[in-house]
């Protein structure tokens, strides 16, 4: 290893450097060998080798072995350990799996690498060795020997990039440049003599530098732990000029051997066996190659086979189209039976003609950066010739070089359509009559009112409202009240035209879509109904339906919505017409509706912008003509509709939820009014109805005491007015007594209006009965009116309650019902509500008296 050169400056600092140089290099060499996990400790030995090879020349040159230039016994025996050592390390650095999988192939390269080096030796070194020094005996075989161990190094190394992991190859390429260099050293030592180069001299040592810096880098680039890594770029590379190198080596042996002649050197007969050995083993390796690539070549056969067939059997069908949008290959359950096959086609030809534009502006690139994206569909002709639908997505691979082309993967979901549209169809279909449903009708409609007018003969819409469903239901059972309306819709169905339409659009409630003239709509209105009041036989017995019907001509411009509203509004008069009514729509029915809406809508804020205000009727005692009691009753001073009577805003108000609040001002301005007025004695006593929603909302009690609070009106002036209907719910029973308990009265409104019964009167908690108005109008005429009223003060004065008979507007009333015995009275007769002056003054003219003779001279004093 070392120089052997002795005595001189230049020398010695070079054999330092050189050892130097050693030492480093087995260092890292020893620190390589400890990144490996595992038994694999090749470079450590490489490591050791270096340092036995470095102490062995050291040794040498200490014992005073002359400094031979040329063939040198000694210092081939003692590097011969070195180098048995290095060959040791190599072969443990190879992974036996890859030597493994290397196979005949691998094994005849190396072999043909080792027989070219050896041609090489033999021409190049051993040859020009000979004929110089004459080389006898031990010399010669110790020479052959060095030879065929530096040939082994070389050829393990070389196997060490070909049967390695990828990353490792970097590493033995150069292990592979240091050992060339180590061997081309080596061999310049030992011919070196016979070559005229003067420069000689110091190549030995700069090449075994270079040999060692080169084993350095080796050790650095062995990747450790990270052996495993995929085959790069570089890797690959490594692996085919692994694989060349024998045959470049081969090569430049022919070349040697035939060269060296011209240059008067015979070879030696065992250069000329080692190119036999080359040329045999080229034929060997050849003849593996072959079956390896026979070999690789049926297994790409079968998985090109094994693959195909899984296309085939695929159900999703696979296009491959070129970069023409060609199909190139079509999944076989795709091609049609006869006719022109797909290949060869464009896709766009392929496909039905009303798709063949978006399938080519989809596959042109309709995507952000004209990327093919997304799903799409198109139809194909099948084996019959039938369209079948197909869901298509695509694997752009035009850029993959093996394969450019667009790939379709498409997916036969016609089956799926149809089951949709199926299912489409399912939900326009009411499943109890098989009626068309609401949404159908909705679509029906629309259709109709989009045909436009088609003259005299207009359609209508007609909702029929059933009643008495609910109560065959509750009485017979579901089952009874399914049947029932399934033959309600097979009587209408049987009722109406062909063309016409029935649909059921709600729990009790079907339409027809009626074609047809004016009049023959109410006709048709009048059989349905009819045909609903047939009793209808069940199991369970005959069910008695009745029904209404609201009609809505579908006049021009109507829109779906606008029609659906007249007939429901038609209807809602129907129902307020009774039972068994048939009603068409009137503009009236709509500003009816839109009045409500508006009056829904003023009546928030209508306290604040002064709107409401009290009018006040007077009640009369019938026995001293004075005036007792006064009634507040709220008005609404519309801007737009002028008076809004209280029976008209109020059930609005209950709707808008504002009763409480308008019932909280009412009760304030009442108290606070009657507090104020210039009565001698207080007497006066103040009425004020109280609406069934207020009650409802529970917060009476506290409202009215508020009220009293706020004016300071003693409790038993405050008579609370309370229809018959709301003081029967007994939940409310403990408002009704709280405050009769707190000293304020309570009043049985509009008495005798309704289902009033005498029985029931004692039973109200109540101190004065109101005789509803209705009546009192024929108190004078009929005897059997007379007869209830006169029942009623008579039991009234039995429990001690006060009657008051209300709206007195004739003298003849007046008179009857004093003489019945009633105690007050309240009528236009006596006096219209008055504003709060005109109730002031009254009360201070004629001393409190009112009467129709003295109102006369009221209004004219
Ligand atoms: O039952 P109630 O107290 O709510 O009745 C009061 C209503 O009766 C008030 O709106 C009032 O204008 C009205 N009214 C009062 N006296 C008469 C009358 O003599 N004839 C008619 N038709 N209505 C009256
Ligand atoms: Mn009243």
């Amino acid at each position: 290893m070392l120089t052997g050169a002795a005595g001189g400056a230049a020398p010695l600092a070079a054999d330092l450097l050189l050892c130097g140089a050693a030492l480093v290099t087995a260092g890292l060499l020893w620190r390589a060998g400890g990144r490996l996990s595992g038994g694999l400790r090749g470079w450590r030995l490489l490591s050791l080798a270096v340092v036995l090879g470095l102490g062995t020349s050291l040794s040498a040159g200490l014992a005073g072995t002359p400094p031979v230039r040329g063939f040198d016994v000694t210092g081939q025996l003692v590097q011969l350990p070195a180098a048995l050592l290095a060959l040791v390390a190599v072969l443990t650095l190879l992974s036996p799996g890859h030597l493994r999988r290397g196979g005949a192939r691998l094994a005849t390269q190396t072999a043909l690498f080792f027989c070219a080096s050896l041609v090489l030796a033999q021409v190049l070194v051993v040859g020009p060795a000979m004929r110089t020094q004459s080389l006898t005996g031990v010399d010669r075989v110790v020479l052959e020997v060095s030879c065929l161990v530096t040939a082994s190094v070389v050829s393990a190394v070389l196997l060490l990039i070909a049967a390695s992991p990828a990353p490792r190859r970097g590493a033995g390429a150069l292990l592979l440049l240091a050992s060339a260099t180590w061997a081309t050293t080596h061999g310049l030592a030992i011919a070196g003599e016979d070559l005229p180069l003067p420069a000689l001299g110091g190549a030995a040592p700069a090449g075994e530098l270079v040999g060692l810096l080169l084993l350095c880098l080796a050790a650095l680039r062995e990747p450790g732990a990270h052996a495993e890594a995929p085959p790069t770029r570089a890797s690959a590379r490594l692996n085919v000029v692994g694989q060349l190198l024998p045959h470049l080596v081969t090569v430049a042996a022919g070349v040697a051997y035939l060269g060296a002649p011209l240059l008067g050197a015979d070879p030696s007969p065992a250069a000329t066996i080692a190119l036999l050995g080359c040329l045999s083993l080229t034929a060997v390796h050849r003849a593996a190659a072959a079956r390896d690539e026979h070999r690789v070549a049926a297994r790409l056969r079968r998985s090109e086979a094994h693959f195909r067939s899984l296309v085939r059997s695929s159900s999703d069908a696979v296009l491959v189209l070129d970069s023409d949008l060609r199909i190139s290959w079509a999944a076989p359950a795709l091609e049609p039976a006869d006719g022109p096959g797909l290949r060869g086609r464009l896709l766009a030809d392929a496909v039905h003609p009303e798709d063949a534009a978006e399938v080519a502006a989809w596959l042109t690139g309709d995507g952000p950066d004209g990327d093919v994206l997304g799903l799409r569909s198109f139809r194909l002709a099948d084996r019959s010739g039938a369209w079948r639908v197909f869901e298509a997505g695509v694997s752009d691979l035009r850029g993959d070089a093996d394969v450019a082309a667009l790939v379709l993967h498409c997916r036969d979901v016609t089956a799926r359509l149809d089951r949709e549209h199926e299912l489409r169809s399912l939900a326009f279909v009411d499943p109890l009559t098989g009626l068309p449903n609401r949404a159908a009708q909705r679509l029906a409609l629309a259709g109709l009112l989009a045909g436009g007018d088609d003259g005299p003969t207009r359609a209508a819409l007609l909702l029929i409202e059933l009643h008495g469903l609910r109560e065959a239901l509750d009485n017979a059972g579901s089952e009874v009240a399914e049947t029932t309306l399934a033959e309600v819709a097979r009587r209408l169905r049987a009722t109406v035209r062909g063309e016409d339409q029935v649909a059921r659009i709600g729990t009790e409630l079907f339409s027809v879509l009626a074609h047809g003239t004016g009049d023959e709509h109410d006709r048709l209105a009048a059989r349905c109904l009819a045909a609903i009041e047939a009793p209808i036989t069940t199991d369970a017995g005959i069910v008695d339906l009745s029904g209404v019907v609201g009609l809505a001509p579908l006049d021009p411009g109507l829109s779906e919505g606008q029609a659906v509203d007249r007939a429901e509004l038609a209807v809602l008069d129907a129902r307020s017409a009774g039972s068994g009514s048939v009603r068409r729509y009137r503009s009236e029915l709509s500003a009816a509706r839109d009045r409500r809406e508006h009056l829904r809508a003023d009546l928030v804020g209508a306290r604040e912008r002064g709107e409401l205000t009290l009018a006040w009727q007077p009640i009369v005692a019938l026995d001293d003509q004075r005036v007792t009691g006064v009634e507040a009753l709220p008005r609404w001073q519309h801007p737009l509709y002028g008076e809004v009577p209280p029976e008209e805003f109020l059930p609005v108000a209950a709707r808008a939820g504002l009763v409480v609040d308008l019932q909280r001002w009412v009760l304030h301005e009442a108290t606070a009014a009657v507090r104020a007025l210039p009565v001698g004695d207080g007497e006066l006593k103040l009425g004020v109805d109280v609406p069934a929603a207020h009650l409802a909302a529970g917060t009476l009690v506290g409202d009215v005491t508020a009220a009293l609070r706020d004016s300071g009106l003693p409790p038993e002036r405050l008579v609370v007015e309370i229809a018959e209907s709301a003081l029967e719910v007994g939940a409310l029973a403990d408002d009704v007594t709280a405050l009769r308990l707190m000293g304020v009265h309570v009043a049985v409104d509009g008495f005798g209006s309704g289902r009033s019964s005498l029985p029931a009167l004692g039973r109200l908690p109540v101190d004065i009965i109101k005789l509803d108005r209705g009546l009192l109008s024929r108190v004078d005429r009929d005897p059997y009116s007379r007869a209830v009223c006169q029942a009623v003060v008579a039991l009234a004065a039995t429990l001690g309650v006060d009657v008051v008979a209300e709206g007195v507007e004739t003298t003849s009333q007046l008179t009857v019902l004093r003489a019945l015995g009633c105690g007050y009275a309240q009528g236009y007769l006596l006096s219209r509500p008055l504003a709060l002056p005109g109730l002031a003054q009254l009360l201070e003219a004629d001393t409190g008296r009112l009467w129709p003779g003295l109102t006369g001279r009221v209004g004219a004093s």
